[in-house]
């Protein structure tokens, strides 16, 4: 049967503009589905830039300006994947135009933002999905199965650890490409919105809501020269946090990140302690998880480690034989896969824009925390 073409409109052509590219373009060697992503449009300020992005990805064309984008007819859906303080205005424009919205993590600056966008994206009705491409790591996603299953029993803890070094330099300048994530004007945050909103992520997704939580934040170097002006300028985000929160379900969380652990480039761990088990996962040796299960008899009961190769693992019955290990890109081949099913099927892949907006909540209050030192209860 012919399949249904999903036509793309592509802003940003980065780091995730690459990711999310991949995964349209490997998505229907794989997975069998009604609908197949089409690169209709890659769109960028830059116009040599983007039609290199373009010709190197397959884009039949492109923009420079994401406004004539979202006005075309031969557009279904618009992939955001341009710096958080955009997401807004293109989410609502394109929401309004009648388009699918996708948007890279985190959904916008703040959850002021991400309401006006949730209500913008839920009043036009459209299919929308955020890219929080943990959630789509086999062994993360076996992680929630099984809790979701109820094997772990009452939970105590849930604690998850994103650690990088690569701001440590304060030669690194905020502003520009890559950059931008230190200035606060265009990220919004710091190290809140763009690490610990995915362990944030995972947390709410596999462990339900937080209550209230208290949180540390820190902005080690407090000056830095901003890329479009040459300038120095006050640093606004925050490098490092670390949070206490209290779960709904009555667990304790525990969650840290900064750019400056020495040492570590993209270290995110997560671990859960249950009354009948508990389980380790780290984002360096992606395809394993580390279980433990207590009612293994005594003399044989400790750690396993579980490779999640095998066919009846999640997704991986669409790859290769068990034994042969996926990636960090395979995570985004299994969102498409997800958000195409949600068409065919009428369920919405997970999370939503609404799903996301919890997360950018929890945020907020990590940052407002960070600054009065008190605790802040979640609405
Ligand atoms: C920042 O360095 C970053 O690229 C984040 O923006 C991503 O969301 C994270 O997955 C890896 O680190």
């Amino acid at each position: 049967m012919a399949k249904k073409p999903l036509n793309i409109g592509m802003v940003g052509y980065g780091f995730m503009g690459r990711a999310h590219s991949n995964a349209y373009r490997r998505v229907g060697n794989f997975f069998d589905l009604d609908y197949e992503p089409v690169l209709t449009a890659a769109c960028g300020r830059n116009k040599k830039a983007v039609k290199a992005f373009a010709d190197t990805w397959g884009y039949e064309s492109t923009e420079t300006d994401w406004r004539e984008l979202v006005k075309r007819d031969d557009i279904d859906a618009i992939d955001i994947c341009v710096p958080n303080d955009l997401h807004v205005d293109i989410a609502i424009a394109a929401a309004k135009a009648g388009k699918m919205v996708l948007c890279e993590k985190p959904i916008a600056r703040d959850a002021r933002e991400g309401a006006r966008m949730v209500k913008a994206i839920e009043k036009a009705g459209v299919a929308n999905m955020v890219w929080y491409n943990y959630r789509w790591v086999p062994a993360v996603t076996l992680i929630k199965q099984i809790v979701a299953e109820g094997r772990l029993g009452k939970i105590f803890h849930y604690r998850a650890n994103f650690l990088q070094d690569w701001t440590i330099s304060p030669d690194v300048p905020q502003g520009g490409a890559g950059t931008w994530r230190l200035d606060v004007e265009a990220a919004g945050s710091g190290v809140t919105g763009d690490l610990i909103a995915h362990c944030v992520d995972t947390a709410l997704w596999i462990n339900g809501g937080i209550r209230d939580l208290t949180a540390m934040t820190e902005t080690f170097v407090k000056k830095r020269k901003h890329a479009d002006t040459g300038k120095m300028r006050a640093v606004g985000i925050d490098d490092a946090a670390a949070v206490m929160a209290h779960f709904k379900n009555g667990s304790l969380g525990l969650f840290e990140s900064t750019r400056y652990a020495r040492g570590h480039k993209a270290l995110y761990t997560l671990e859960i302690n249950g009354e009948h088990g508990s389980f380790m996962w780290d984002l360096h040796d992606l395809n394993r998880v580390e279980w433990f299960d207590h009612s293994v008899e005594g003399r044989l009961r400790g750690w396993t480690s579980i490779l999640v190769t095998d066919g009846e693992h999640p997704y991986l019955g669409k790859w290769w034989v068990p034994g042969l290990t996926l990636g960090y890109e395979h995570s985004f081949v299994h969102a498409v896969a997800d958000f195409l099913k949600g068409l065919q099927t009428g369920k919405p892949a997970s999370p939503t824009f609404r799903e996301a907006l919890e997360t950018t909540k929890v945020c907020d209050a990590i940052l407002k925390s960070g600054e009065t030192g008190r605790w802040v209860t979640l609405k």
